[in-house]
């Protein structure tokens, strides 16, 4: 394969490590802090994780390592949606491992948790480890999205370990994936194993953190790549002058992303989910606060504009919500049969709206026959409206381009409206990852293996004081059921990582809210332009400003 300059230097880089992780592997102590607890529900997860609930939080520092020698055989899988600097951590760890000593070895389960369950990987070496480093992607060793949850499945990965000799494995996943690396933590002691499982903090969606993790690796990147683009289009649309915008950005619930990417930007308008279910806003209201902006601007001569539409806004919508679950009502199980049997468009609309209540119907009504007709069409396996494929792009533009056209025969608006679609997405998840992405990474991976060294089992590899040059970083690790509380999932209650949401009393909000009427009708644009890799850090190191704001930076 042929290399582009870039390309080249990026496997010559040297990720940067925190400063206490900088003196070689002999020189890392650990020192223990306080005992944890659980967020919440302590006695529930105290009692399902009896062997691995209370234990201490744990820094590293310079000093002489007290670990116990040990030849040590890791397994290492890549859980869910890709997100850049995966490939790093997987350096990290084979570089400590090796770093320890030669003769301990890396597999890579491939395709995501499954391929530990089929035993299906590869043993990294050298030259293989060196194609990937400093890379976007997971296509070192794929991922995938099985859940590794139930005790057969335990059973068969304790098999697997004992089959290889394997000492630790470590989890590279997001909420998930790290609550089931919890359990399986549990499992494996319990059974008395000795096999160790560590987690790594991934998503591009920036929704795994809380009080021990600043922020999930990936998001920087994607957040970053994204921002280029949306900024790439505000110039394209203040050089034009004659569309309006409408971006969708990946974050399946959350609205982290859209929020960055706002900060970063400052376009006319970013939706921000959580901000619509605490308001309990409709799909009307929304339409209008935007169709407010695109009026305002048009007074101005300003035919134009960006607006920023988060990927899971539409489930927060709590009308539109109530007409999905009436929707799943209405087709569950042999009742499918009978719709599907309708020919016609018109024969299934008048289906539907016999089926449906009132308030559904007057909901249902106001969308675009594209988004109505993809709600019956596009379900899944189980028969469920599958929401995340909702085109909410094109479904907000066609709503104020109704809103405009009952303004305009008002005689309350008097401009133009043109509309253009975009979904920024999977074009964020594999980027080269920025600087910041590649030393978070390389150092979550280092970090992993010392607590595996330690032997740690259940933590979730820390690396903190993030917003700061990587010499200061602070890397340690935590137990992750210091991070659970009991949900209801599925009809069930689960012990589980809680999803972080975006706080609305949190600072980068507030930052957002007090700008935003302004960005809404003036045009405040900000361009940021490419990541950049080789230069002054001011410009090639620095993360995202959600981080910045909730530093108080
Ligand atoms: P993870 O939570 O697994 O990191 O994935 C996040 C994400 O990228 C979301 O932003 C997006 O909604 C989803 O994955 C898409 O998933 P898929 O790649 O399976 O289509």
């Amino acid at each position: 394969m042929e290399l582009t300059p870039l390309q080249k230097a990026r496997y010559e880089y040297n990720p940067k490590l925190p400063g206490m992780l900088r003196h070689g592997i002999s020189e890392i102590c650990v020192k223990e802090g306080a005992q944890t607890s659980s967020a919440a529900d302590q006695e529930k997860i105290q009692a399902l994780f009896p062997n691995t609930y209370g234990k201490k939080e744990i820094t590293f520092e310079k000093g002489s390592n007290t670990s116990t020698p040990k030849k040590q055989v890791v397994g290492v899988i890549l859980s869910g949606g890709q997100a850049p600097g995966g490939h790093n951590v997987v350096c990290g760890l084979y570089d400590a491992l090796k770093a320890t000593d030669k003769e301990n070895v890396l597999y890579g389960f491939k395709g995501g948790p499954s391929g530990l369950l089929e035993d299906d990987y590869i043993i990294f070496d050298d030259a293989y480890i060196d194609q990937y480093r400093n890379t976007g992607g997971f296509d070192i060793i794929g991922s995938g999205r099985t859940k590794l949850e139930t005790q057969e499945q335990f059973a068969v990965a304790a098999e697997v370990c004992k089959k290889h000799g394997i000492t630790a494995i470590v989890i590279i996943g997001g909420d998930d994936s790290n609550t089931n690396a919890a359990v399986l933590a549990e499992y494996f002691a319990a059974q008395g194993t000795g096999v160790q499982v560590i987690g790594c903090p991934k998503t591009i969606d920036g929704d795994l953190k809380n009080e021990d993790i600043e922020a999930s690796f990936g998001f920087d990147t994607a957040t970053k790549t994204y921002s280029e683009l949306i900024g790439n289009i505000e110039r394209d649309a203040n050089s034009a002058k004659k569309y309006w915008h409408f971006i969708k950005v990946m974050g399946r619930s959350a609205s982290h992303v859209a929020l960055e990417c706002a900060l970063e930007t400052q376009p006319n308008i970013c939706l921000i989910s959580e901000e619509v279910s605490a308001k309990k806003m409709s799909l009307s209201q929304i339409a209008d606060q935007i169709a407010d902006s695109v009026s305002a601007r048009a007074e101005k001569g300003m035919n134009f504009g960006v607006a920023i539409i988060p990927e899971g806004v539409v489930e927060f919508v709590p009308e539109f919500s109530a007409l999905i679950a009436e929707i799943n009502e209405l087709l569950a199980g042999s009742k499918a049969d009978a719709f599907n049997a309708l020919s016609s468009w018109k024969e299934k609309y008048a289906f539907i709206e016999k089926g449906l209540s009132s308030e559904a119907m007057a909901v249902f009504a106001i969308l675009p026959e594209t988004i109505q007709q993809q709600l019956f069409l596009e379900r899944d396996p189980h028969g469920n409206v599958q929401v995340s494929l909702i085109e909410s792009e094109k479904l907000f533009s066609a709503l104020v381009k109704d809103k405009l056209e009952q303004r305009k025969a008002a005689g309350t608006y008097h401009g133009k409206f043109n509309a253009l679609h975009h979904f920024f997405g999977y074009e964020g998840r594999c980027a080269f990852p920025s600087n910041f992405d590649a030393d978070y990474c390389y150092s979550l991976g280092y970090n992993a293996f010392m607590l595996i060294q330690y032997g740690y089992n259940g933590y979730l590899s820390k690396v903190s004081n993030l917003s700061k040059p990587a010499e200061e970083w602070v890397a340690g690790g935590m137990p992750i059921t210091k991070m659970m509380n009991m949900e209801r999932r599925h009809g069930e209650d689960k012990p589980v990582i809680k999803k972080a949401l975006v706080e609305l009393d949190g600072k980068p909000f507030q930052y957002f809210e007090a700008h935003r009427a302004q960005w809404a009708v003036e045009t405040s644009y900000i361009y940021p332009g490419a990541i950049q890799y080789y230069g002054p850090a001011s410009v090639c190191d620095i993360t995202t400003r959600t981080l910045a704001l909730e530093k108080g930076e």
